[in-house]
């Protein structure tokens, strides 16, 4: 196991390179090139700058999270393969500055979505909140006319940029099936595994979170089906996985730990944080100790240690604790907490594979 932090960037994070390193056990950072629109080559001087920056406090560069699909690729447009041929030169720039896993997700127009980014919890932090009948009573088209006539409608993680195009790309998404997905991810692998392998990179799409089905769009990766699935479209070493407890997670349905036994070769960088789920469908993120959620994260740590994990890891979301001002769910001192509860299972969970040996040594 590699552990690993999320990193947005000189002048884009309150958190700095120097407080990562004061994290114990934490030998990476993941990175990306936040500014650069999904479908554009990553400068190879970018890259460069980047890794000078880690190389100054060792850490390594291994995992990028995201190199962004352009829609395009995931509407299966007739200009896809020239941003599929832009995304081929950004792995193989990445891969030039050595990185090894490539982290990426193949949601239609949004990412990951929620309604409150700074929801109070009991306990008086905060953290991110995700209420359905908020989203289910929203027609997007809707919206997005609302959106342009005023930016104030636009809801917490939605980059103002892209909102302008929204509905334009809402009405091409209006014949797209879940069907269609597949086909179009199917076509983006089979022109950029290949690459990957050849340059020694593993591709680990993210799940849809949430899992399931937001303004009409459809979403594919989202249980253990589809997973299966999507590994089987191209079925190569280099076509994996990140396995995202929290994304994951909020449907009760999925068996977080019968999928990491399954998909356990397949599986390059986990992303592991907790939620609350509530029976209306509702959902907030917690704390990672795993009686504060619904999710078991000791039980998540122990198969992982089980099946002989050997690669990254990083806590994902974090509450907002100790009046910290920070990205939402990316800040330093709930995430910090949570590698310690993530370090302790997980060598709590090695020492139990290899008997009391050290102990008696
Ligand atoms: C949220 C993250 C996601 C993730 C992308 C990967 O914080 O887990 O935004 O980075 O979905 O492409
Ligand atoms: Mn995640």
């Amino acid at each position: 196991m590699n552990m690993v932090f999320r990193w947005f960037g000189e002048g884009n994070d309150s958190v700095c390179l120097e407080d990562i390193k004061q994290i114990p056990g934490v030998k990476g950072v993941v990175w990306a090139l936040h500014d650069i629109e999904a479908g554009e080559v990553w400068p190879k001087e970018r890259i460069d700058k980047i890794k000078q920056e880690a190389d100054r406090l060792h850490f390594h560069l291994d995992v990028v999270e995201s190199i962004n699909i352009h829609e395009s690729i995931k509407l299966g447009s007739t200009d896809r393969d020239y941003y599929i041929d832009n995304y081929i030169e950004t792995i193989k720039n990445v891969a030039n500055a050595g990185v090894k896993v490539i982290c990426y997700n193949f949601m239609p127009v949004f990412d990951w979505i929620r309604t409150d980014l700074y929801k109070t919890l009991p306990d008086g932090s905060s953290a991110m909140f995700y209420e359905k009948d908020l989203i289910k009573d929203l027609d997007p088209l809707d919206l997005a006319d609302k959106i342009n006539e005023n930016p104030a409608y636009t809801m917490p993680g939605w980059e103002p940029s892209r909102m302008k195009a929204l509905k334009n790309l809402f009405e091409k998404y209006q014949s797209v099936t879940e069907e269609d997905l597949f086909q179009y991810l199917r076509y983006f692998l089979e022109r950029v595994i290949p690459v990957c392998a050849a340059h020694d990179i593993k591709l680990a799409l993210h799940p849809d979170d949430p899992p399931w089905e937001v303004f009409g769009l459809p979403r594919i990766a989202t249980n253990q089906k589809n997973l299966g699935r999507i590994l089987q479209l191209v079925d190569h070493p280099a076509n994996g996985l990140t396995f995202c407890t929290g994304a994951l997670g909020v449907n009760p349905n999925n068996n977080l730990v019968k999928m990491i036994e399954d998909f356990q070769k397949r599986i390059y960088f986990a992303h592991i944080r907790n939620v609350k789920n509530f029976e209306n469908g509702d959902f907030i993120e917690t704390s990672h100790y795993t009686k504060d959620g619904s999710i078991e994260i000791d039980a998540v740590m122990e198969m992982l240690s089980k099946v002989n994990y050997s690669g990254y890891i990083r806590p994902d979301h974090g509450r907002h604790i100790w009046n910290e001002k920070s990205r939402a769910g990316y800040g330093l001192y709930d995430r910090a907490l949570g590698i310690m509860y993530l370090h302790g299972l997980w060598d709590a969970f090695e020492r139990k594979k290899e008997g009391l040996k050290r102990v008696t040594n």
